[in-house]
């Protein structure tokens, strides 16, 4: 097998690798560094230190959205990004919305406090801020995610792409944290992320780290 994805399963990026790849079904190894005082060794692979990265024979990548290009790329079949030149764009601005808006306020604000903090680092849960975020900052975020669903089952035209591997990564942590999308506030998102959770490439991940993680 010659494709080793580098970075821990929690980690909402290194999951969009993870999906790609389940999708397309390309085997893989595996490890699951923590990126934390990471070593020389895999700096050399991850200039920035971040998980994920991807070894493919003797050659490697860092960045999420620089791997999953490349195992487009690689793997055409079946296709994540839209061939239309347009859709392609939107679907690409949608990836970057989920890692860049999304992660912002769900990684440190949510995620951190709420389940790393406890389980990692012995923290108590700062429930307080959590709870003023859901309310105040998530909601915006959720607004312009509605707005963008139409009639059809995806983001961007009428197959699941890129653009919604970006942003059902982020939901995914999100629902570790017991924080779902109110169906009576946001229909359309919420019916999405529950299609979208459902398909086997994110289920049997979401599965796993609540394995992984004891979570109920
Ligand atoms: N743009 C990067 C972001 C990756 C990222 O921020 N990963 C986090 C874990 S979820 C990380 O490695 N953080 C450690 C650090 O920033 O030093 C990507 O898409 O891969």
């Amino acid at each position: 097998m010659s494709i080793l994805l580098y970075g821990a399963g929690g980690s909402p990026f290194v999951r969009k690798v993870r999906v790609v790849l389940a999708e397309k079904k390309i085997p893989y190894d595996h490890d699951e560094v923590i990126p934390i005082n990471v070593s020389p060794e895999y700096r050399k692979i991850s200039p920035l230190g971040k998980i994920p990265a991807l070894r493919d024979g003797d050659r490697t990548l860092a960045d999420s959205s620089v791997i999953c290009a490349y195992l487009e790329r690689r793997h055409p079949e079946p296709a994540l990004y839209p061939a239309d030149a347009y859709e392609y764009a939107r679907a690409l601005w949608f990836e970057e919305y989920g890692d860049s808006a999304l992660v912002g306020v769900i990684g440190p604000k949510i995620f951190f406090r709420k389940f790393i903090a406890p389980r990692f680092f012995n923290q108590p849960v700062d429930e307080a801020a959590v709870e003023q975020t859901v309310r105040e900052e998530l909601p915006p975020l959720f607004d312009y995610l509605e707005s963008q669903l139409g009639t059809g089952p995806f983001f961007v035209g009428r197959s699941f792409s890129i653009g919604d591997i970006g942003i059902a990564t982020h939901l995914v942590n999100l629902r570790h944290c017991g924080i779902g999308v109110d169906p009576a506030r946001w229909p359309k998102l919420a019916r999405w992320a529950a299609t979208v959770h459902e398909r086997p490439s994110f289920k049997t991940l979401i599965e796993e780290d609540r394995r992984t993680f004891g979570i109920e």
